[in-house]
């Protein structure tokens, strides 16, 4: 008999009943400004009860991959000068070395569903980056949703990305889109992209049926798109001067990779004077909150 050389991976912490929403832990510690990711994580946590439903925050806690991570846990990853984002392709390289790692989008779901939990919610998904014709970028997230049975619901992708790209890979992976009382594939802090949705649900029950239905034919996830509420949406003029200002510095600054978005990110939070972080929180608060809604019809509410 062969003797292991290491010691098996620990075995996944799921501290979530069914009806959980999973939500990411990047956005806390790469999304928002430090100082106020815990208000973030005790907020949205709040919206989701509201709902019905509980908020299990996912991250790799010294290598445990954690479903419905404690207060302490999450104040602990607050207290880190830097936690990397874990996707599908690092993520067991965190777990071999015991480390902490924050979820984006392609790991919550992957943790989420060998946990059993079949609802998510972020902010945008990761997407494909612009500048294709210089380097690929396509985030993880994209294969992941092809993989894992997960029904995420997100403000369509970050503006920063190719936002019709994005939509069209989806299509080729063959994940569905579907739009929550909308017919246009949403742009983060736009309601609109000229890119569509492949179905158009106004009802949640529809939209947990529909979800459920799909999980349980393909074992593969769905896009629930559910634009920012009217009244958070940022004007167009502002938020493209914004972005502009935000795409030159990062690219000055030489990010790259990873690197990318958390660097633009950052820079828009400045030149927006924080207009993009409300945004950005009330959009993240209202997909919580419809996926707690669906989590409750879907699981039972608490
Ligand atoms: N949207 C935000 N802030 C973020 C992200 C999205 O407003 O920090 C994160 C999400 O976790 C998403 C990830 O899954 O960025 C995608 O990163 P990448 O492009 O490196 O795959
Ligand atoms: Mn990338």
């Amino acid at each position: 008999m062969s003797t292991p050389t290491h010691a098996p991976p620990p075995p996944l912490v799921r501290r979530a009943p069914p009806n959980a929403v999973a939500v990411e832990t990047t956005v806390l510690v790469h999304g928002v400004p430090r100082a106020s990711a815990m208000d973030l994580a005790r907020s949205l946590a709040e919206s989701a009860r509201a709902a019905g439903a509980r908020a299990a925050y996912v991250g790799v806690v010294r290598g445990v991959p954690t479903v419905g991570m404690t207060e302490d846990e999450l104040a602990g990853f607050f207290a880190q000068a830097s936690i990397p984002k874990a996707n599908t392709s690092n993520l067991g390289w965190f777990i071999h070395q015991r480390q902490h790692a924050a979820t984006t989008v392609s790991t919550t779901i992957e943790i989420a569903s060998a946990a059993g939990i079949a609802v998510g919610a972020t902010g945008g998904l990761g997407g494909v980056h612009k500048g294709l014709a210089e380097r690929l970028d396509i985030s993880a997230d994209l294969g992941a949703l092809a993989r894992f049975p997960v029904a995420l619901v997100t403000s369509g992708c970050k503006s920063i990305l190719d936002v019709e790209s994005t939509r069209e890979l989806l299509e080729t992976l063959g994940v569905p889109v579907v739009g929550y009382r909308t017919d246009r594939f949403p742009a983060f802090y736009r309601r609109e992209s000229s890119a569509g949705v492949d179905a158009r649900i106004d009802d949640v029950r529809t939209l947990a049926q529909f979800a459920r239905q799909e999980l349980a034919r393909t074992g593969r996830g769905v896009v629930i798109a559910n634009p920012i509420p009217a009244a958070d949406e940022l004007p167009e003029g502002e938020w493209k001067a914004w972005l502009a200002q935000a795409e030159e510095g990062a690219r000055s600054a030489g990010a790259t990779g990873r690197g990318v978005t958390p660097a633009i990110l950052g820079r828009l939070h400045e030149a927006s004077e924080h207009a993009t972080v409300r945004a950005n929180v009330a959009l993240i608060r209202s997909n919580v909150a419809l996926a707690a809604e669906m989590a409750s019809r879907w699981f039972g509410s608490d």
